[in-house]
């Protein structure tokens, strides 16, 4: 029997059980790595902090909150009967849809058994006699695992603003990470929002719609492209199924964001301004990300993106009315796209509504929060409710929770302490047999989400059954493979414009966070390539040790 297989356990912590592998999360990666694992025979534990599976789409339950990749992309596709009978209703899909989705999953491969809800893992620590982890969790109990895989997610520790009297305001206060289950009516009532990410520009709209005064506080002014959302025909989704393998083979394999679509073959400084003009209005009028790949250069070269940028900014003036406005709502200190760009509903013309005001809070920051108001550059704006959208303590947020100890007793967090190191994202040298999913130092939030999770997950599973054929016991990166591979992130990273913006991409939205560029830029297929060569070398950069015996055998 092999050492994956001499362990066992099922059920409901007791404080006595050996799993092969807990699980941390049960979102579109968790519930997919259950699945896999289960499909090797091996026991599994899935601990989610949450009342339900969905992760980040439990939690984000904002007014407005869609997908911004399109939802046949934003799909699985490891099984194809899940796939042809899915039918998603609209071009991106809303957030009540896609938690339905995953609950749909959850059910279909009868997935709960394995899952405990309203559960957090509280401490993992890796124990070297027994090359095992000792998971403690929210219940009081504590478990082994010969794995521990991290399926936390990229953006799901929100981040609550440090502003001075946020505690005294009298009102309700509501973060768009972490929004209550019931509808908020905001009918009447006085609504101030703090951020212009993602979550803001999708929520901004709708909240305006039910306010009496809607007051949006931007520091920074964002690129957003319109989404140009609508009703999916039943046609349109059989086109896509007919040719989902063939779609989803490209975007696997030829993109760097995991999304099908037109590859670019010229960049924006080989056409004349009339032809790019043109392209650029056919891309905004077809609405959504791929706005950014209608030429091969939008990242690399500043004189290549500042024809985007104009464009878009052109088209903030010409939506919006008031001018003083628009000037606020142009971007002026980022490349578009170097931040996430933002895909909106009638976002910029939201600001032409009678009840709705932009402060400037660049010029003017805010000073406090009162009980009622919120005081900018000596104006107090009176509000009944407050909504932070001040985003998320992304990438590493989730994983820095959990004090998690490798050999030698060290946290990950002293060893993440100038910045996140992994080798490949997928493992962190020091710390044995954990594995993260879409971690930092991999594509992750730089692409379609399902893809770089599904390749994630498949590695690790096909790792798993290789360590048990071979009755290895322990896994680990090698130091030296860790430090080449950080290297070249970073090395990668500052190849492109994306370094020249304060974003959480380079954890500079957090004060005190190492500014590190975390997620891999060199694209999904690239980097599932390499993924794939150094399995096919039996697994090279990465340190293994056999059942029973102390002594390493180098795997490569
Ligand atoms: O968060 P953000 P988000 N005082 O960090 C401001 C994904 N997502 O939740 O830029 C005042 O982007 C901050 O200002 P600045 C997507 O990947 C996807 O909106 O730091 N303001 C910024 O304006 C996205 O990128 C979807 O100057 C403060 C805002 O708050 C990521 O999640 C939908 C402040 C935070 O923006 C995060 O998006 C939603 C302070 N103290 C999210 N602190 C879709 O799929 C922060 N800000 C469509």
């Amino acid at each position: 029997m092999s050492a994956l297989q001499s362990v066992a356990g099922k059920g409901h912590a007791t404080g006595r059980e050996i799993y092969d592998v807990v699980v941390v999360g049960a979102g579109f990666a968790g519930m997919y790595m259950l699945h896999k694992l289960r499909g090797l025979g091996l026991s599994v534990r899935v601990y989610e902090q949450g009342g339900d599976v969905g992760g980040t789409w439990y939690w984000n339950r904002y007014p407005g909150a869609r997908c911004d990749v399109e939802s046949m992309q934003y799909s699985y596709s490891f099984s194809d009967e899940l796939q042809q009978e899915w039918d998603w209703s609209e071009r991106y899909a809303p957030q009540p849809e896609i938690l339905k989705y995953a609950n749909h999953v959850a059910d279909r491969f009868k997935l709960r058994s394995d899952i405990q809800l309203d559960t957090r893992v509280d401490r993992a620590v890796f124990d070297e006699s027994a090359n095992s982890w000792q998971v403690a969790i929210s219940d009081g109990n504590t478990v082994t695992a010969k794995h521990v895989v991290l399926a936390t997610g990229c953006l799901s520790n929100a981040r609550m603003p440090d502003i001075k009297g946020l505690a005294d305001f009298v009102g309700k206060v509501y973060h768009t990470g972490h929004w209550p289950h019931e509808r908020i009516d905001f009918t009447g009532q006085r609504v101030g929002v703090i951020g212009t990410g993602s979550s803001a520009i999708q929520s901004v709209p709708i909240i305006a719609e039910e306010a009496s005064h809607l007051t949006v506080f931007q520091r920074t002014a964002n690129f957003s492209i319109p989404a140009r959302n609508a009703a999916l025909s039943a046609e349109e989704r059989r086109s896509w199924r007919a040719d989902y393998p063939e779609i989803q083979r490209k975007a696997r394999e030829e993109t760097r964001n995991g999304i099908f679509t037109e590859m670019p073959d010229r960049g924006a400084l080989d056409d004349g301004d009339n032809e790019r003009r043109a392209k650029y209005e056919q891309r905004w009028t077809r609405g959504g990300l791929t706005f950014m790949s209608v030429y091969n250069n939008l990242a690399l070269d500043k004189a290549a993106n500042d024809t985007a940028a104009d464009f878009v900014r052109h088209k903030i003036a010409e939506i919006v009315k008031d001018p003083h406005t628009a000037k606020l709502l142009q971007p002026n200190n980022h490349p578009i796209g170097s931040k996430r760009i933002c895909i909106d509903s009638d976002y910029f013309a939201t600001f032409n509504r009678p009840n709705v005001t932009l402060v400037d809070i660049k010029s003017n920051p805010i000073e406090a929060i009162l009980p009622n108001a919120v005081r900018a550059g000596d104006k107090d704006y009176e509000v009944d409710a407050l909504v932070l959208a001040t985003g998320f303590d992304a990438m590493t947020g989730s994983v820095a929770k959990i004090d998690i100890r490798g050999r030698n007793g060290q946290t990950i967090n002293q060893k993440w302490a100038e910045g996140p190191k992994t080798y490949l994202g997928l493992m962190s040298a020091g710390f044995p047999n954990l594995f993260i999913i879409t971690g930092p130092g991999s594509p992750s939030v730089l692409s379609n989400m399902i893809v770089s999770i599904e390749q994630h997950v498949d590695w690790i599973a096909d790792c798993l059954a290789w360590m048990r054929d071979r009755d290895l016991v322990t896994m680990e990166a090698k130091k030296d493979a860790e430090d080449s591979w950080v290297a070249h992130v970073n090395e990668v990273a500052h190849t492109t414009l994306y370094p020249q913006a304060n974003s959480w991409y380079m954890g500079a939205n957090i004060p005190g966070k190492p500014q590190i560029f975390m997620p891999y830029i060199g694209g999904v297929a690239i980097y599932r390539q390499t993924c794939n060569d150094v399995a096919a070398k039996g697994y090279e950069g990465f340190t293994m040790s056999v059942a029973e015996r102390p002594q390493k055998l180098a795997a490569s």
